[in-house]
């Protein structure tokens, strides 16, 4: 039984993991809770402020949808977060995962003028024009969850996951496993995506391309689950009705991989002899965690609507906020996941 198999290296992954968690770096980017804010926000003058003096911020948040656990955890934090309470008011734009949709959903916010965007987008090709619309409108705009490879002078400030170094954390974690564990068997990988163009799918889809070579790592199949329980089984069973071989599941979110396990049990599989990595780290995943269904589950944090509005407060105050932070994420497996469970989000 898997789980009776030692995992080991869990030092080093610690390290590795802290490595990312923590601390200002040389190129202006930051971790969360490491209190530091390093960097600049070059070019970028635009900071929220009252500007209609009605005692608010108004934040226009361009959302993606409401396709996983992750998601409806995320919204709910700014949802707790961002009211009037705290100095601020939400305007809240569903984008349903459609890329076109949100383009217009923050072209809407910038003609009802609210006092900040925070964009989370979908996909990450053709928003220069867009960005530069608010900008022009004299709007600052965040960009968090899904970061944006476009000039720094169009937005104030990126906070969000760190897409690319989760997946390395769990490519790391495998490639322990098998040490540990003297596995000799070929490994082959069953690689269910996120949404294409995302790039919570680009950075976990790089980590996983740039590593398998080089390890001798075949990827059997490889097809986007768009993120949903749904299409994460629909896509599973549609790979086990060809029959190949396969002994890994890289499974670029929770929902995908609920999905992928109810496929694997309907097909009669031995879940268990399966080697699952997952990512996100809902509370159900880390339970599959303990009861042996899942192996590692590299953490990405969705709770980022205080952590928006810290970095909103700190640059309305004048100070400088650093151009990316990084949430600080881990990993769980079995060595941690009974003191992960306490903290874990959503159900
Ligand atoms: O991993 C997934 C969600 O962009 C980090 O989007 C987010 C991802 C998250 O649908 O569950």
């Amino acid at each position: 039984m898997k789980k009776s198999i030692i995992v080991a290296g869990l030092a080093g992954l610690m390290a590795l993991s802290m490595a990312g968690c923590g601390g200002g770096t040389s190129d202006g980017t930051t971790t969360a809770g490491s209190g530091s804010t390093g960097g600049s926000t070059s070019g970028y003058n635009l900071v929220p402020k009252d500007t209609n003096g009605d005692g608010v911020i108004t934040i226009g948040f361009a959302q993606v949808g409401a396709e996983s656990g992750w998601r409806t955890a995320n919204t709910q934090s700014y949802k707790d977060y961002f009211v009037a309470a705290n100095g601020f008011k939400l305007v809240f734009a569903d984008a349903n995962q459609d890329a076109d949709k949100q383009k217009q959903d923050v072209r809407d916010l910038i003609a009802q003028g609210v006092e900040v965007i925070d964009l989370a987008p979908v996909t990450d090709s053709g928003w220069e024009p867009v960005l530069q619309e608010a900008k022009d409108a004299g709007i600052p705009l965040i960009i968090s969850d899904r970061q944006l490879s476009v000039s720094d002078d169009l937005y104030l400030t990126y906070f969000g996951g760190n897409m690319e170094q989760e997946g390395k954390t769990a490519v790391q974690w495998l490639q322990d496993y098998i040490a540990a564990n003297k596995i000799t068997d070929p490994i082959n990988i069953v690689h269910l995506q996120g949404t294409i163009g995302s790039t919570a799918q680009k950075g976990r889809t790089q980590a996983l391309a740039d590593a398998a070579p080089g390890l001798g790592w075949n990827i059997v199949f490889e097809q986007t689950g768009e993120f949903t329980q749904a299409k994460g089984q629909e896509v599973m069973e549609s790979f086990l009705q060809q029959g190949k071989d396969f002994n890994v599941i890289y499974s670029e979110n929770d929902d995908m991989t609920y999905g992928a396990i109810d496929a694997l049990k309907a097909a009669g599989k031995d879940v268990e002899s399966i080697i699952i990595i997952s990512f996100d780290g809902n509370k159900s995943a880390v339970q599959m965690v303990i009861d042996g269904l899942i192996d590692v589950i590299a953490e990405c944090d969705p709770l980022l609507g205080p952590q928006v509005g810290d970095l909103i407060k700190k640059a309305e105050a004048g100070q400088t906020i650093a151009k990316v932070t990084y949430s600080v994420e881990g990993f769980i497996d079995s060595t941690n996941a009974t003191e992960k469970i306490k903290t874990a989000f959503g159900s």
